[in-house]
């Protein structure tokens, strides 16, 4: 395996030209035309592609250095039998010889037509290292677009690389004659332009006939417009890129060369929402890339905005006033993650209802005493426990998940039932098992204990697991209702406000009732609004009445 060492070649002369991206790495295997550097000078980037296809033993620059013509780039261990640096050599001499210096080529007719304030030029498709049939990408003007010289007017792509052709000088697109999907060679005509007022005397020179003339003075892709050597063959360019785009998408401004949009196109990305990271805004592969990886890690852990929908922008709060940074806890992180998961994915129903616990608050009263004899309180929730336990068995329509096979529900013989606990880290649902089997003080110690194993972060993960309904209470907080989120992959969950005595009509007369507001959420792709009526119904009736429970 012979070593090739892989130059910059002709650069149109222009020396001490800025790395200002590599492209490969040690150890990579690379195909000819493979772009291995890119370099940019005030006006262009130029991707240089491989003059040889091989393994990179070694990267001779770095970014941020200058480079002229015949710099050393890297080393390739070369594929194949080893012609050895020679074959770089003869092949740029072949191409010097192959192809005629650019001063003696044919030349387009690209002067001025008419020469009242500007003059009206065509526009050819430059040298473009004697591809042919090259396909037209991307168009970036239109007609009557005002165009500065270097700005892109189209994009070229053959099987190896992407080229943006320049304008050759400023001035007006009065015609456009090329859409995407043409193929092109070069001397096809791209546009037509009345070039800026005062153009330049060169441009009002006088052309040749078009057979005679050159691509229109291009910082385009250029392969022999001097007589210097050439290190790639004559089939193409050397340097294979042409001016950076200056584009305006969306409002931002997008500042990338040719590999980085062809990158781009690949992976379906819409380079005005890539944030760039390169030198004066410049956008690299890697931006691109962590682009596409950001949206894939956040959808992989729910975090996903959803297909199509809109990322918020981000904000520089600081800008407003006195800011402080707080990492967020696990346990918000994670709540994060399922809230987001179920508002995206489960089309919610919330239902609303006040329950008359005016007799239940009359019978916990009674209990007081007792509960205390036990050492412990007892609040309305385990009578809400019970309550909602004896609902789901009285509506198994509730006591489901849906399969994510997406052809079955999963209907469960189990009664399992989350509380949503507040904790100094954030939002905790331990789930209490077998609420319907349970009695009032069974529940109230485990609530108890549960609520203190969430708060000191001892609840173990098989605690929190195998609900099949949630109960959300506010009601020490206060409130007259809220709509709670569904907790995936239950179906169905109780927000519990605050109760308050009401003046309800029995039908003769208003009577003071301590009136619980209730708010019933429910994934309305499994629970039809009949079930939730029903269910809503049997809760209420069971919670006005707490010797319901016992038939
Ligand atoms: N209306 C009026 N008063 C109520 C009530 C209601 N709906 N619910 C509870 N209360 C009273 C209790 O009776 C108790 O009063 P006393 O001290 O006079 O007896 C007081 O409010 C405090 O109750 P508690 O909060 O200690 O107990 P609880 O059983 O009601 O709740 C628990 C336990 C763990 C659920 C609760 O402490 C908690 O963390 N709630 C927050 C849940 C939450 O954050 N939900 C939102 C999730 S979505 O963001």
């Amino acid at each position: 395996m012979a070593i090739e060492t892989i130059k910059v070649p002709d650069i149109g002369g222009s020396e001490g030209v800025e790395v200002i991206e590599i492209t490969v790495a040690v150890g990579d295997t690379i195909a000819l035309e493979d772009a291995i550097v890119t370099l940019e000078t005030d006006k262009a980037s130029m991707e240089i592609p491989a003059s040889a296809a091989g393994k990179v033993t070694a990267i001779k620059v770095k970014e941020g250095d200058k480079v002229s013509e015949g710099d050393v780039l890297i080393e390739v261990e070369a594929e194949g039998d080893s012609a050895g640096d020679d074959k770089s050599e003869a092949k740029a001499e072949d191409t010097a010889e192959e192809k005629p210096e650019a001063e003696d080529k044919p030349k387009a007719e690209d002067k001025p037509k008419s020469s009242s304030g500007g003059s009206e030029r065509e526009v050819p498709v430059p040298d473009i290292g004697g591809s042919e049939g090259v396909e037209v990408i991307e168009v970036c003007v239109s007609e009557g677009d005002e165009v500065a010289e270097g700005d892109s007017l189209i994009v070229l792509e053959t099987d190896k690389a992407s080229m943006e052709i320049p304008a050759p000088a400023a001035g007006k697109i009065t015609a456009l004659k090329v859409k995407e999907g043409d193929k092109v060679s070069e001397g096809d005509l791209i546009a037509m332009m009345q070039s800026a007022a005062g153009g330049d005397a060169e441009e009002a020179e006088p052309a040749p006939s078009k057979s005679e003339s050159a691509p229109a003075k291009p910082e385009a892709p250029k392969a022999a417009d001097s007589g210097k050597a050439k290190s790639a063959e004559a089939t193409s360019s050397p340097v294979t890129a042409a001016a950076v785009a200056d584009e305006v998408t969306g409002g931002s401004k997008v500042y990338a060369g040719p590999a980085v949009r062809r990158l781009g196109r690949q992976l379906g990305v819409d380079l005005a929402r890539v944030k760039p990271s390169g030198p004066r805004q410049r956008m690299t592969k890697d931006d691109v890339r962590d682009y596409v990886k950001n949206i894939v890690t956040a959808q992989q852990s729910g975090q996903a905005t959803g297909s199509g929908i809109p990322q918020v922008p981000a904000v520089d709060f600081a800008k407003f006033g006195e800011i402080e940074m707080v990492k967020m806890s696990k346990v918000k992180k994670i709540t994060r993650d399922n809230m987001s998961r179920s508002w995206l994915n489960v089309p919610h129903v919330t239902q609303f209802d006040d329950a008359d616990i005016t007799d239940m608050e009359a019978f916990r009263k009674g209990l007081k005493a007792d509960a205390e004899k036990r050492g412990s309180k007892l609040t309305p929730l385990p009578f809400l426990l019970k309550a909602c336990a004896a609902a789901l068995v009285a509506e198994p329509s509730f006591n489901v998940s849906l399969h994510h096979d997406g052809e079955h529900i999963v209907q469960k013989h189990y009664v399992h039932i989350g509380i949503a606990v507040d904790t100094p880290n954030g939002l905790m649902v331990p789930v209490i098992r077998d609420v319907d089997k349970k009695g009032l003080w069974e529940l109230t110690d485990e609530i108890n204990e549960m609520a203190k194993k969430a708060r000191e972060g001892k609840l173990m993960p098989s605690d929190m697991q195998g609900g099949c309904f949630t109960i959300s209470s506010l009601g020490a907080m206060g409130g007259n209702g809220f709509t709670p989120i569904v907790n995936t992959p239950e179906v169905a969950i109780l927000g519990v406000s605050r109760a308050q005595m009401k003046p309800v009509w029995n039908g003769s007369e208003f009577v003071p009732r301590n009136m619980l507001p209730l708010s019933l959420s429910y994934d309305h792709r499994a629970i039809n609004g009949a079930d939730a009526g029903r269910f809503f119904t049997y809760l209420n009736a069971v919670i006005s009445d707490v010797r319901r429970l016992l038939l």
